[in-house]
């Protein structure tokens, strides 16, 4: 059986570190592509030299033209500009949409049957686009945002009850903004349930109220650290992640951002936005629709509202 082709559009940071840690999964051949000339290559050739130290097997080659991705079985596109600080994601949502525009083109005549993963920001914006631009089903693109905004949920969890990070589940949905809602009552450790551990006096709400701004906060907190860029290599896992559901039938239940559509999470129209879904061979094959209370509800519809708006902005700079 022949190995999996894995296109990464995008050779900066995140594309670097996808390409080592899907070499170092063994998850396929990589395929880098940038319109730097010599940053694939070089990249490429790089991570290929480490192959023999670790003892993993995986093809790397580097290009600036298109036909280099033909065939791909799955497309993770980080092309554009990352924000500086001071910087919102919405600011950087009229060049990066023409950046959408080159690669949904590139996708559509070279590998129209591709898994895709949009990471490039503002996120959501950014994948509507890139459906737009390349014709890819429905099922087959999504967003990363959740899976990372999820980890730095958990990662700041695991801190404050000292367990261990494989203990700790929590879900965050809507969009990938100030605007995202981090699911407290569907948070667990071990199975129970956040509040149930306020009650239990592991926590405070005070102290779960900070932890939830701080996650909400938590690519401004690396913006800001880091002043040139911002995160990669946590945005790097969660891709490869999500690329590994689907390259191994994994069926995971994965927050992400999907075409909502028909009613679903009740929403009056189409719309892309992170909920949780069943990644398989399949692309999306299933939205998870849990049930959300009142207040839930409020804040997920403000957050679909804020994509709503950015489409709108996107749509009026596409003329
Ligand atoms: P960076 O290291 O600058 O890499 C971006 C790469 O894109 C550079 O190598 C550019 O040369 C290349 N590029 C620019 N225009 C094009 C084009 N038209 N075609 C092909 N390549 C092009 O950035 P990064 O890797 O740190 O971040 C990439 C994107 O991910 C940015 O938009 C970030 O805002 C975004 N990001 C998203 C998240 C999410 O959770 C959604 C997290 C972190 C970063």
């Amino acid at each position: 059986m022949a190995r999996k082709k894995i296109a990464l559009v995008g050779s900066g940071n995140i594309g670097g570190t996808l390409a080592h840690l899907i070499g170092l999964k063994e998850l396929g051949d990589v395929v880098m592509f940038d319109i730097a000339e010599g940053i694939p290559q070089g990249k490429g050739l790089d991570i290929l030299e480490s192959t023999p130290v670790e003892g993993v097997d995986a093809r790397y080659s580097g290009a600036n033209d298109y036909s280099a991705i033909k065939g791909a079985d799955v497309v993770i596109v980080t092309a554009g500009v990352p924000r500086k600080p001071g910087m919102s994601r919405d600011d950087l949502v009229g060049i990066n949409l023409k950046v959408m525009a080159a690669v949904g083109q590139g996708i559509k005549e070279n590998c129209p049957g591709a898994f895709v993963i949009c990471i490039t920001n503002p996120l959501d914006v950014m994948v509507w686009a890139l459906q737009h631009y390349s014709g890819v089903p429905a099922n087959m693109i999504v967003g990363m945002a959740g899976v990372l905004d999820s980890a730095r949920f958990r990662t700041f969890l695991c801190e404050e009850f000292n367990v261990s990070v494989e203990d700790v589940t929590a879900f965050v949905l809507g969009g990938h903004g100030d605007t995202m809602v981090p699911l407290v009552r569907y948070s667990t450790v071990a199975g129970i349930p956040l509040p149930d551990l306020v009650k239990m006096g592991w926590t405070t709400q005070e102290k779960l109220d900070k932890i939830v701004q701080r996650t909400r906060d938590g690519g401004a907190e690396i913006v800001n650290l880091l002043k040139t860029g911002s995160a990669y290599y946590a945005p790097a896992a969660s891709g490869v992640q999500m690329a590994e559901a689907f390259l191994k039938d994994k069926k995971r239940v994965l927050p992400v951002a999907t075409l909502v559509k028909g009613g679903t999470y009740g929403q009056p129209d189409d719309v892309f936005v992170g909920v949780p879904v069943v990644i398989g061979e399949g692309g999306v094959e299933r939205i998870v629709e849990i049930e959300l209370n009142a207040a839930e509800q409020a804040e997920f519809n403000k957050s679909a509202d804020a994509v709503r708006g950015l489409v709108k902005v996107a749509k009026g700079l596409m003329g």
